[in-house]
Protein backbone atom coordinates (compact mmCIF):
# COMPACT_ATOMS: atom_id res chain seq x y z
CA UNK A 1 0.00 0.00 0.00
CA UNK A 2 1.50 3.22 -1.01
CA UNK A 3 0.13 6.57 1.13
CA UNK A 4 0.15 10.20 0.09
CA UNK A 5 3.33 12.20 0.36
CA UNK A 6 3.67 14.10 3.38
CA UNK A 7 5.66 16.54 4.44
CA UNK A 8 7.93 15.66 6.83
CA UNK A 9 10.18 18.89 6.96
CA UNK A 10 10.30 21.22 10.09
CA UNK A 11 10.14 24.89 9.63
CA UNK A 12 10.28 27.57 12.10
CA UNK A 13 6.75 27.97 11.99
CA UNK A 14 3.99 25.95 14.00
CA UNK A 15 2.48 22.93 11.46
CA UNK A 16 -0.85 22.26 11.79
CA UNK A 17 -2.29 18.45 11.45
CA UNK A 18 -5.29 16.17 12.24
CA UNK A 19 -3.34 13.71 14.21
CA UNK A 20 0.10 13.62 15.49
CA UNK A 21 1.06 10.22 16.79
CA UNK A 22 3.75 9.76 19.57
CA UNK A 23 5.92 7.13 18.95
CA UNK A 24 6.92 4.34 16.62
CA UNK A 25 7.23 1.14 18.11
CA UNK A 26 3.92 -1.47 17.76
CA UNK A 27 1.66 1.03 18.71
CA UNK A 28 2.19 4.08 16.84
CA UNK A 29 3.18 2.31 14.05
CA UNK A 30 -0.22 0.29 13.96
CA UNK A 31 -1.87 3.77 14.61
CA UNK A 32 -0.16 4.90 11.44
CA UNK A 33 -1.52 2.02 9.44
CA UNK A 34 -5.29 1.91 10.83
CA UNK A 35 -5.17 5.96 10.18
CA UNK A 36 -3.65 5.78 6.56
CA UNK A 37 -6.14 3.17 5.89
CA UNK A 38 -8.97 4.87 7.01
CA UNK A 39 -7.97 7.71 4.94
CA UNK A 40 -6.68 10.33 7.74
CA UNK A 41 -4.25 13.17 7.41
CA UNK A 42 -1.67 12.17 10.30
CA UNK A 43 1.84 12.33 11.34
CA UNK A 44 4.30 10.23 13.60
CA UNK A 45 6.80 11.55 15.53
CA UNK A 46 9.61 9.63 16.77
CA UNK A 47 12.63 10.76 19.11
CA UNK A 48 15.07 7.64 17.25
CA UNK A 49 16.20 7.25 14.19
CA UNK A 50 14.25 4.18 13.26
CA UNK A 51 10.99 2.21 13.90
CA UNK A 52 10.60 -0.33 16.73
CA UNK A 53 10.14 1.72 20.15
CA UNK A 54 11.25 -1.04 22.98
CA UNK A 55 12.04 -3.61 20.99
CA UNK A 56 14.37 -0.98 19.06
CA UNK A 57 15.81 -0.23 22.36
CA UNK A 58 16.65 -2.92 24.05
CA UNK A 59 19.30 -4.56 22.29
CA UNK A 60 21.14 -6.35 25.66
CA UNK A 61 22.60 -10.10 25.02
CA UNK A 62 20.28 -12.67 25.10
CA UNK A 63 17.03 -10.14 24.58
CA UNK A 64 14.22 -12.35 23.50
CA UNK A 65 10.19 -12.45 23.60
CA UNK A 66 8.85 -14.24 26.35
CA UNK A 67 4.99 -14.59 24.53
CA UNK A 68 5.39 -16.89 21.47
CA UNK A 69 5.69 -15.63 18.09
CA UNK A 70 2.90 -16.69 16.56
CA UNK A 71 1.05 -14.15 19.34
CA UNK A 72 3.44 -11.46 18.24
CA UNK A 73 2.56 -9.80 14.68
CA UNK A 74 0.01 -7.55 13.77
CA UNK A 75 -3.11 -9.96 12.80
CA UNK A 76 -3.23 -7.65 9.53
CA UNK A 77 0.59 -8.59 8.39
CA UNK A 78 1.29 -12.27 10.02
CA UNK A 79 4.74 -12.93 9.99
CA UNK A 80 5.65 -16.09 8.18
CA UNK A 81 9.39 -15.70 9.03
CA UNK A 82 9.46 -16.72 12.02
CA UNK A 83 12.24 -18.96 12.86
CA UNK A 84 11.40 -20.06 16.65
CA UNK A 85 8.89 -20.18 18.59
CA UNK A 86 9.97 -17.38 20.63
CA UNK A 87 11.79 -15.09 18.88
CA UNK A 88 14.55 -12.93 19.25
CA UNK A 89 14.81 -9.26 19.27
CA UNK A 90 16.61 -8.73 16.04
CA UNK A 91 13.85 -11.11 14.40
CA UNK A 92 10.91 -8.56 16.55
CA UNK A 93 12.87 -5.51 15.36
CA UNK A 94 13.44 -6.59 11.85
CA UNK A 95 9.62 -7.76 11.23
CA UNK A 96 8.51 -4.25 13.15
CA UNK A 97 10.43 -2.25 10.26
CA UNK A 98 9.39 -4.91 7.76
CA UNK A 99 5.97 -3.90 8.50
CA UNK A 100 6.94 0.14 8.55
CA UNK A 101 8.18 -0.81 5.15
CA UNK A 102 5.30 -2.45 3.38
CA UNK A 103 2.68 0.23 5.03
CA UNK A 104 5.30 3.21 3.61
CA UNK A 105 5.39 4.39 7.38
CA UNK A 106 8.92 6.09 7.18
CA UNK A 107 7.75 8.59 4.73
CA UNK A 108 5.37 10.13 7.19
CA UNK A 109 7.45 10.07 10.37
CA UNK A 110 9.45 12.79 11.47
CA UNK A 111 12.72 10.95 12.97
CA UNK A 112 14.82 12.46 15.64
CA UNK A 113 11.62 14.32 16.94
CA UNK A 114 11.83 14.40 20.90
CA UNK A 115 8.50 15.65 22.17
CA UNK A 116 9.50 17.89 25.18
CA UNK A 117 5.54 19.34 25.53
CA UNK A 118 1.62 18.92 24.51
CA UNK A 119 -0.54 21.23 26.10
CA UNK A 120 -4.31 21.76 25.39
CA UNK A 121 -4.86 25.43 24.07
CA UNK A 122 -8.05 26.33 25.06
CA UNK A 123 -8.36 29.17 22.33
CA UNK A 124 -7.88 27.15 19.37
CA UNK A 125 -9.18 23.63 21.21
CA UNK A 126 -6.43 22.29 19.52
CA UNK A 127 -3.05 20.23 20.97
CA UNK A 128 0.24 22.57 20.73
CA UNK A 129 2.85 20.35 20.87
CA UNK A 130 6.65 21.31 20.94
CA UNK A 131 9.27 19.14 19.84
CA UNK A 132 13.25 19.45 19.48
CA UNK A 133 12.51 19.48 15.52
CA UNK A 134 9.95 22.30 15.51
CA UNK A 135 6.61 23.07 16.68
CA UNK A 136 2.55 21.16 15.86
CA UNK A 137 -0.75 22.08 16.28
CA UNK A 138 -2.94 18.92 16.11
CA UNK A 139 -6.54 18.38 16.46
CA UNK A 140 -5.65 14.99 17.97
CA UNK A 141 -2.97 13.31 19.73
CA UNK A 142 -2.60 9.65 19.63
CA UNK A 143 0.69 8.63 22.75
CA UNK A 144 1.75 5.72 21.43
CA UNK A 145 4.87 6.28 23.24
CA UNK A 146 4.38 2.52 25.38
CA UNK A 147 4.80 1.56 28.97
CA UNK A 148 8.25 0.43 28.86
CA UNK A 149 9.89 3.06 27.51
CA UNK A 150 11.64 5.45 30.14
CA UNK A 151 14.57 3.28 31.96
CA UNK A 152 14.69 3.51 35.67
CA UNK A 153 17.37 4.28 37.67
CA UNK A 154 17.78 3.08 40.74
CA UNK A 155 18.45 5.76 43.87
CA UNK A 156 21.68 4.29 44.92
CA UNK A 157 23.77 6.26 46.97
CA UNK A 158 27.31 7.12 45.35
CA UNK A 159 26.46 5.27 42.05
CA UNK A 160 27.08 8.49 40.24
CA UNK A 161 30.68 8.06 41.44
CA UNK A 162 31.37 4.51 39.91
CA UNK A 163 34.58 4.97 37.33
CA UNK A 164 34.04 1.58 34.92
CA UNK A 165 31.54 0.98 32.86
CA UNK A 166 27.79 1.04 33.81
CA UNK A 167 24.53 1.41 31.90
CA UNK A 168 20.76 0.34 31.89
CA UNK A 169 19.57 -3.14 30.25
CA UNK A 170 17.50 -0.57 27.80
CA UNK A 171 20.53 1.07 26.78
CA UNK A 172 23.39 -1.42 26.57
CA UNK A 173 26.43 0.18 25.69
CA UNK A 174 27.72 -2.22 22.47
CA UNK A 175 31.38 -0.30 22.93
CA UNK A 176 32.05 -1.52 26.16
CA UNK A 177 33.77 -5.12 26.26
CA UNK A 178 32.78 -6.98 29.10
CA UNK A 179 35.28 -9.94 27.85
CA UNK A 180 37.22 -11.22 30.78
CA UNK A 181 35.92 -8.36 32.88
CA UNK A 182 34.37 -8.76 36.29
CA UNK A 183 30.77 -7.71 35.87
CA UNK A 184 27.76 -6.61 38.30
CA UNK A 185 23.97 -7.06 37.33
CA UNK A 186 21.47 -5.54 39.59
CA UNK A 187 17.86 -6.85 39.14
CA UNK A 188 16.87 -9.99 38.62
CA UNK A 189 13.55 -9.60 36.62
CA UNK A 190 12.71 -10.07 32.75
CA UNK A 191 15.72 -8.56 31.49
CA UNK A 192 18.32 -9.49 33.86
CA UNK A 193 17.33 -13.52 33.69
CA UNK A 194 18.03 -13.18 29.95
CA UNK A 195 21.36 -10.73 30.64
CA UNK A 196 23.03 -13.17 33.09
CA UNK A 197 22.96 -16.39 30.62
CA UNK A 198 24.32 -14.53 27.49
CA UNK A 199 27.13 -13.26 29.70
CA UNK A 200 27.91 -15.62 31.98
CA UNK A 201 30.43 -17.63 29.51
CA UNK A 202 32.11 -13.97 28.28
CA UNK A 203 32.80 -12.17 31.32
CA UNK A 204 35.21 -13.38 34.22
CA UNK A 205 33.42 -13.08 36.79
CA UNK A 206 29.62 -11.96 37.87
CA UNK A 207 27.61 -10.60 40.24
CA UNK A 208 23.75 -10.85 40.25
CA UNK A 209 22.25 -8.91 42.61
CA UNK A 210 18.66 -9.73 43.91
CA UNK A 211 16.52 -7.76 46.08
CA UNK A 212 13.34 -10.09 45.18
CA UNK A 213 13.48 -13.79 44.02
CA UNK A 214 10.73 -14.34 40.70
CA UNK A 215 8.85 -17.22 39.90
CA UNK A 216 10.57 -18.57 36.78
CA UNK A 217 8.81 -21.22 34.15
CA UNK A 218 10.40 -23.45 31.44
CA UNK A 219 10.90 -21.64 28.15
CA UNK A 220 9.35 -23.86 25.50
CA UNK A 221 11.89 -22.43 22.72
CA UNK A 222 12.76 -24.17 19.97
CA UNK A 223 13.46 -23.60 16.42
CA UNK A 224 10.52 -24.14 14.00
CA UNK A 225 10.87 -27.22 11.71
CA UNK A 226 10.62 -27.09 7.79
CA UNK A 227 7.24 -28.17 7.90
CA UNK A 228 5.99 -25.70 10.11
CA UNK A 229 8.16 -22.86 8.20
CA UNK A 230 7.08 -24.31 4.98
CA UNK A 231 3.55 -24.09 6.02
CA UNK A 232 3.71 -20.90 7.59
CA UNK A 233 4.63 -19.30 3.97
CA UNK A 234 2.17 -21.48 1.99
CA UNK A 235 -0.36 -23.38 3.49
CA UNK A 236 -3.65 -21.24 4.01
CA UNK A 237 -4.94 -20.62 7.46
CA UNK A 238 -2.01 -22.64 8.98
CA UNK A 239 -0.74 -19.64 10.93
CA UNK A 240 -3.74 -18.50 11.94
CA UNK A 241 -5.10 -21.71 13.39
CA UNK A 242 -1.78 -22.38 15.63
CA UNK A 243 -2.13 -18.61 16.37
CA UNK A 244 -5.62 -19.45 17.54
CA UNK A 245 -4.77 -22.03 19.51
CA UNK A 246 -1.96 -20.33 21.20
CA UNK A 247 -4.55 -17.69 22.45
CA UNK A 248 -6.85 -19.90 23.25
CA UNK A 249 -4.30 -21.74 25.75
CA UNK A 250 -3.11 -18.96 27.41
CA UNK A 251 -6.48 -17.08 27.82
CA UNK A 252 -7.24 -19.46 30.34
CA UNK A 253 -4.57 -18.69 32.60
CA UNK A 254 -6.79 -15.69 33.19
CA UNK A 255 -9.03 -17.06 35.36
CA UNK A 256 -5.80 -18.29 37.73
CA UNK A 257 -4.69 -14.89 37.66
CA UNK A 258 -7.80 -12.93 38.39
CA UNK A 259 -10.20 -14.93 39.32
CA UNK A 260 -9.00 -17.84 40.84
CA UNK A 261 -5.34 -17.61 42.19
CA UNK A 262 -5.03 -21.28 43.74
CA UNK A 263 -5.51 -22.86 40.21
CA UNK A 264 -2.15 -21.52 39.34
CA UNK A 265 -0.33 -24.24 41.58
CA UNK A 266 0.44 -26.85 38.86
CA UNK A 267 2.53 -24.04 37.30
CA UNK A 268 4.34 -23.42 40.91
CA UNK A 269 5.05 -26.83 41.73
CA UNK A 270 6.63 -26.97 37.56
CA UNK A 271 8.91 -23.43 38.74
CA UNK A 272 9.90 -25.66 41.63
CA UNK A 273 10.94 -28.50 40.10
CA UNK A 274 13.11 -26.01 37.86
CA UNK A 275 14.84 -24.71 41.20
CA UNK A 276 15.37 -28.10 41.64
CA UNK A 277 16.99 -29.42 38.51
CA UNK A 278 18.82 -25.94 37.79
CA UNK A 279 20.46 -25.53 40.99
CA UNK A 280 22.82 -27.97 42.90
CA UNK A 281 23.60 -26.29 46.04
CA UNK A 282 20.55 -26.35 48.35
CA UNK A 283 21.52 -22.49 49.95
CA UNK A 284 21.31 -21.35 46.37
CA UNK A 285 18.17 -23.21 45.89
CA UNK A 286 16.71 -21.64 49.41
CA UNK A 287 18.02 -17.79 47.90
CA UNK A 288 16.24 -18.33 44.62
CA UNK A 289 12.56 -19.92 45.68
CA UNK A 290 10.56 -16.63 46.01
CA UNK A 291 8.69 -15.85 49.33
CA UNK A 292 5.42 -14.72 47.12
CA UNK A 293 1.93 -16.74 45.25
CA UNK A 294 3.50 -17.17 41.65
CA UNK A 295 2.15 -14.88 39.04
CA UNK A 296 1.75 -12.08 41.55
CA UNK A 297 4.85 -10.20 39.72
CA UNK A 298 5.69 -11.00 35.52
CA UNK A 299 5.83 -14.97 35.79
CA UNK A 300 9.70 -15.32 33.86
CA UNK A 301 10.46 -18.23 31.49
CA UNK A 302 13.91 -19.38 31.13
CA UNK A 303 15.91 -22.77 30.65
CA UNK A 304 19.50 -21.37 31.55
CA UNK A 305 19.14 -18.64 34.31
CA UNK A 306 19.35 -21.24 37.00
CA UNK A 307 22.05 -23.03 35.53
CA UNK A 308 24.13 -19.64 34.82
CA UNK A 309 23.87 -19.08 38.71
CA UNK A 310 25.26 -22.02 39.23
CA UNK A 311 28.38 -21.60 38.17
CA UNK A 312 31.06 -21.59 40.13
CA UNK A 313 31.88 -17.98 38.58
CA UNK A 314 28.94 -16.51 38.93
CA UNK A 315 27.32 -15.22 42.80
CA UNK A 316 24.12 -14.50 43.35
CA UNK A 317 24.10 -11.38 46.46
CA UNK A 318 21.06 -11.21 48.32
CA UNK A 319 21.97 -8.83 50.79
CA UNK A 320 20.82 -5.62 49.94
CA UNK A 321 23.19 -2.43 48.45
CA UNK A 322 23.84 0.26 50.52
CA UNK A 323 26.47 2.52 48.20
CA UNK A 324 28.57 2.58 45.06
CA UNK A 325 31.99 3.04 45.21
CA UNK A 326 34.44 4.18 42.92
CA UNK A 327 35.24 0.81 41.66
CA UNK A 328 33.08 -2.16 43.56
CA UNK A 329 29.04 -2.47 44.91
CA UNK A 330 28.96 -2.75 49.04
CA UNK A 331 26.48 -4.44 50.68
CA UNK A 332 24.29 -4.23 53.64
CA UNK A 333 26.78 -6.88 55.39
CA UNK A 334 29.79 -4.19 54.54
CA UNK A 335 30.79 -6.70 51.74
CA UNK A 336 32.56 -4.65 48.82
CA UNK A 337 32.71 -6.83 45.48
CA UNK A 338 35.23 -4.95 43.34
CA UNK A 339 33.98 -4.63 39.84
CA UNK A 340 34.82 -3.65 35.99
CA UNK A 341 31.27 -2.74 34.91
CA UNK A 342 27.34 -2.72 36.19
CA UNK A 343 24.27 -3.74 34.26
CA UNK A 344 21.47 -1.94 35.99
CA UNK A 345 18.86 -3.99 34.39
CA UNK A 346 15.62 -2.65 36.90
CA UNK A 347 13.12 -1.66 34.50
CA UNK A 348 11.43 0.97 33.81
CA UNK A 349 9.32 4.10 35.18
CA UNK A 350 5.78 2.64 34.24
CA UNK A 351 3.04 4.17 36.61
CA UNK A 352 5.58 7.34 37.05
CA UNK A 353 6.65 7.93 33.29
CA UNK A 354 8.16 11.31 32.90
CA UNK A 355 6.19 11.75 29.73
CA UNK A 356 3.38 12.63 31.94
CA UNK A 357 4.72 15.87 33.48
CA UNK A 358 5.03 17.33 29.95
CA UNK A 359 1.28 16.72 29.04
CA UNK A 360 -1.23 19.37 29.85
CA UNK A 361 -5.16 19.24 29.75
CA UNK A 362 -8.15 21.81 29.92
CA UNK A 363 -6.93 23.09 32.97
CA UNK A 364 -3.22 23.50 32.73
CA UNK A 365 -2.96 20.73 35.18
CA UNK A 366 0.08 17.98 34.34
CA UNK A 367 -1.02 14.34 33.59
CA UNK A 368 1.89 13.90 36.37
CA UNK A 369 -0.31 16.25 38.76
CA UNK A 370 -3.62 14.64 38.05
CA UNK A 371 -2.21 10.62 38.07
CA UNK A 372 -0.59 11.81 41.67
CA UNK A 373 -3.70 12.70 43.00
CA UNK A 374 -6.15 9.90 41.34
CA UNK A 375 -3.85 7.41 40.36
CA UNK A 376 -3.09 6.58 36.87
CA UNK A 377 -6.91 5.82 35.59
CA UNK A 378 -8.10 6.45 32.42
CA UNK A 379 -11.72 5.29 30.57
CA UNK A 380 -10.66 2.14 28.29
CA UNK A 381 -7.42 2.60 28.55
CA UNK A 382 -7.22 5.10 26.14
CA UNK A 383 -9.04 8.54 27.24
CA UNK A 384 -8.77 10.34 30.44
CA UNK A 385 -10.69 13.43 32.06
CA UNK A 386 -9.40 16.80 31.30
CA UNK A 387 -7.50 15.55 28.15
CA UNK A 388 -9.69 16.32 25.25
CA UNK A 389 -9.15 14.86 22.03
CA UNK A 390 -5.97 12.86 23.76
CA UNK A 391 -6.19 9.03 23.05
CA UNK A 392 -3.55 6.95 24.60
CA UNK A 393 -2.30 3.61 23.31
CA UNK A 394 -0.96 0.82 25.75
CA UNK A 395 -2.78 3.63 28.60
CA UNK A 396 -3.81 2.66 31.93
CA UNK A 397 -5.03 -1.10 32.84
CA UNK A 398 -4.38 -2.09 29.66
CA UNK A 399 -1.45 -4.55 30.61
CA UNK A 400 -1.13 -8.06 30.52
CA UNK A 401 0.43 -10.67 32.67
CA UNK A 402 -0.21 -13.78 30.45
CA UNK A 403 -0.20 -12.81 26.46
CA UNK A 404 0.85 -10.73 23.89
CA UNK A 405 0.68 -7.01 24.14
CA UNK A 406 -0.28 -6.78 20.36
CA UNK A 407 -3.50 -7.98 20.86
CA UNK A 408 -4.49 -5.12 23.04
CA UNK A 409 -3.04 -2.85 21.06
CA UNK A 410 -5.47 -3.37 18.07
CA UNK A 411 -8.39 -3.53 20.25
CA UNK A 412 -7.08 0.17 21.22
CA UNK A 413 -6.51 0.70 17.58
CA UNK A 414 -10.12 -0.18 16.85
CA UNK A 415 -11.32 2.22 18.99
CA UNK A 416 -9.09 5.45 18.66
CA UNK A 417 -9.38 4.87 14.42
CA UNK A 418 -13.64 4.81 15.18
CA UNK A 419 -13.21 7.55 17.55
CA UNK A 420 -11.78 10.19 14.68
CA UNK A 421 -13.94 8.72 12.62
CA UNK A 422 -17.28 9.35 14.72
CA UNK A 423 -16.00 12.66 15.69
CA UNK A 424 -15.22 14.14 11.47
CA UNK A 425 -18.50 12.63 10.79
CA UNK A 426 -20.31 14.31 13.41
CA UNK A 427 -18.37 17.37 12.77
CA UNK A 428 -17.10 17.38 16.47
CA UNK A 429 -14.71 19.61 17.67
CA UNK A 430 -13.70 18.12 21.14
CA UNK A 431 -14.66 14.89 22.80
CA UNK A 432 -13.33 14.60 26.48
CA UNK A 433 -14.71 11.37 28.51
CA UNK A 434 -16.97 12.36 31.30
CA UNK A 435 -15.48 12.28 34.81
CA UNK A 436 -18.56 10.28 36.16
CA UNK A 437 -18.13 7.45 33.02
CA UNK A 438 -14.33 7.44 34.14
CA UNK A 439 -14.75 6.61 37.64
CA UNK A 440 -17.44 4.14 37.33
CA UNK A 441 -15.26 2.51 34.82
CA UNK A 442 -12.61 2.30 37.52
CA UNK A 443 -14.25 1.55 40.02
CA UNK A 444 -15.83 -1.60 38.22
CA UNK A 445 -12.01 -2.22 37.48
CA UNK A 446 -10.78 -2.01 41.10
CA UNK A 447 -13.49 -4.22 42.08
CA UNK A 448 -12.27 -7.10 39.43
CA UNK A 449 -8.98 -6.95 40.73
CA UNK A 450 -9.45 -7.14 43.90
CA UNK A 451 -9.05 -10.57 44.52
CA UNK A 452 -6.49 -10.96 41.66
CA UNK A 453 -2.85 -12.84 42.52
CA UNK A 454 -1.21 -8.88 41.09
CA UNK A 455 -3.20 -7.54 44.03
CA UNK A 456 -3.00 -10.48 46.91
CA UNK A 457 0.38 -12.05 45.96
CA UNK A 458 2.11 -11.13 48.76
CA UNK A 459 4.48 -9.05 46.53
CA UNK A 460 5.79 -5.37 45.60
CA UNK A 461 5.73 -4.87 41.46
CA UNK A 462 5.16 -2.14 39.33
CA UNK A 463 1.84 -3.13 38.03
CA UNK A 464 0.80 -1.00 41.36
CA UNK A 465 0.94 2.38 41.51
CA UNK A 466 2.11 4.22 44.84
CA UNK A 467 -1.45 4.45 45.95
CA UNK A 468 -1.42 0.64 45.82
CA UNK A 469 -4.48 0.80 42.76
CA UNK A 470 -2.83 -1.63 40.30
CA UNK A 471 -3.44 0.61 37.36
CA UNK A 472 -1.29 -1.14 35.24
CA UNK A 473 -2.97 -4.71 34.05
CA UNK A 474 -6.40 -5.30 32.52
CA UNK A 475 -7.95 -8.21 34.89
CA UNK A 476 -10.57 -10.08 32.26
CA UNK A 477 -10.12 -12.12 29.20
CA UNK A 478 -8.71 -10.08 26.32
CA UNK A 479 -11.40 -10.55 24.34
CA UNK A 480 -13.72 -8.53 26.93
CA UNK A 481 -11.66 -5.74 26.22
CA UNK A 482 -11.55 -6.80 22.48
CA UNK A 483 -15.51 -6.37 22.54
CA UNK A 484 -15.78 -3.17 24.91
CA UNK A 485 -13.32 -1.19 22.55
CA UNK A 486 -14.81 -2.22 19.08
CA UNK A 487 -16.73 1.15 18.77
CA UNK A 488 -16.22 4.24 20.15
CA UNK A 489 -19.40 5.13 22.22
CA UNK A 490 -19.31 8.73 22.16
CA UNK A 491 -22.05 8.89 24.53
CA UNK A 492 -19.85 8.26 27.21
CA UNK A 493 -17.95 11.46 26.13
CA UNK A 494 -18.70 15.16 26.31
CA UNK A 495 -18.50 16.47 22.93
CA UNK A 496 -18.47 20.08 21.14
CA UNK A 497 -19.74 20.65 17.58
CA UNK A 498 -16.91 22.46 15.86
CA UNK A 499 -19.23 24.93 14.87
CA UNK A 500 -20.23 25.72 18.93
CA UNK A 501 -16.65 26.18 19.70
CA UNK A 502 -16.38 29.21 21.28
CA UNK A 503 -14.35 31.29 19.10
O1 LIG B 1 12.35 -4.86 34.89
P1 LIG B 1 11.54 -5.36 36.18
P2 LIG B 1 12.75 -5.68 33.58
N1 LIG B 1 18.10 -2.30 43.95
O2 LIG B 1 10.92 -4.13 36.74
C1 LIG B 1 15.21 -4.91 40.69
C2 LIG B 1 9.07 -6.58 29.99
N2 LIG B 1 10.10 -7.42 29.43
O3 LIG B 1 13.45 -4.74 32.65
O4 LIG B 1 11.66 -7.35 42.23
C3 LIG B 1 18.11 -3.60 43.62
O5 LIG B 1 10.70 -6.51 35.90
C4 LIG B 1 13.83 -5.42 40.93
O6 LIG B 1 13.73 -5.97 42.21
P3 LIG B 1 12.28 -6.16 42.91
C5 LIG B 1 8.21 -7.35 30.96
O7 LIG B 1 6.88 -6.87 30.90
C6 LIG B 1 9.69 -8.34 28.56
O8 LIG B 1 13.43 -6.92 33.91
O9 LIG B 1 11.52 -4.89 42.63
N3 LIG B 1 17.29 -4.15 42.73
C7 LIG B 1 13.72 -6.44 39.79
O10 LIG B 1 14.36 -7.62 40.11
C8 LIG B 1 8.83 -6.97 32.27
O11 LIG B 1 7.94 -7.13 33.35
C9 LIG B 1 10.61 -9.16 28.00
O12 LIG B 1 12.57 -6.38 44.34
C10 LIG B 1 16.40 -3.34 42.16
C11 LIG B 1 14.47 -5.74 38.66
O13 LIG B 1 15.35 -4.81 39.27
C12 LIG B 1 9.23 -5.55 32.01
O14 LIG B 1 9.71 -5.54 30.69
C13 LIG B 1 11.95 -9.09 28.34
C14 LIG B 1 16.31 -1.97 42.45
C15 LIG B 1 13.56 -4.98 37.73
O15 LIG B 1 12.70 -5.87 37.12
C16 LIG B 1 10.35 -5.04 32.86
O16 LIG B 1 11.35 -6.04 32.97
C17 LIG B 1 12.34 -8.13 29.23
C18 LIG B 1 17.22 -1.46 43.39
N4 LIG B 1 17.19 -0.17 43.75
C19 LIG B 1 11.42 -7.28 29.78
N5 LIG B 1 15.32 -1.44 41.70
C20 LIG B 1 10.11 -10.13 27.03
O17 LIG B 1 10.70 -11.15 26.85
C21 LIG B 1 14.80 -2.44 41.00
N6 LIG B 1 15.45 -3.59 41.26
C22 LIG B 1 8.88 -9.83 26.27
Amino acid sequence: MSLPVTDTSVGASTRQIETLIIGSGFAGLGAAIKLAQAGKDFLVLERADEVGGTWRDNTYPGAACDVPSNLYSYSFALNPGWTRSFSPQPEIQAYIASVADKYDVRRRTVFGCDVEAARWNSDTHRWDVTTTRGSYSAKHVVSAVGALCEPALPEIAGIEDFQGEIFHSARWNHEADLTGKRVAVIGTGASAIQIVPAIADQVAHLDVYQRTAPWILPRADREYTGAEKFAFRHVPGFQRLSRALQYLMRETQVVGLAKAPAFMKPLEIAARVQIRRGISDRQLRRKVTPNFQIGCKRMLISNNYYPALDRPDVDLVTDGIVEVTANGIVTRDGTVREVDAIVVATGFHVTDSPMFAGIFGKDGRSLAEVFDETGMQGYKGTTVAGFPNLFFLVGPNTGLGHTSMVYMIESQLNYVVDAIRTIDRHHLGTVEVRDDVQDRYNRDLQDALKSSVWNNGGCASWYLDKHGNNTTLWPGFTFEFRRITKQFDLEAYRSVATADLPA
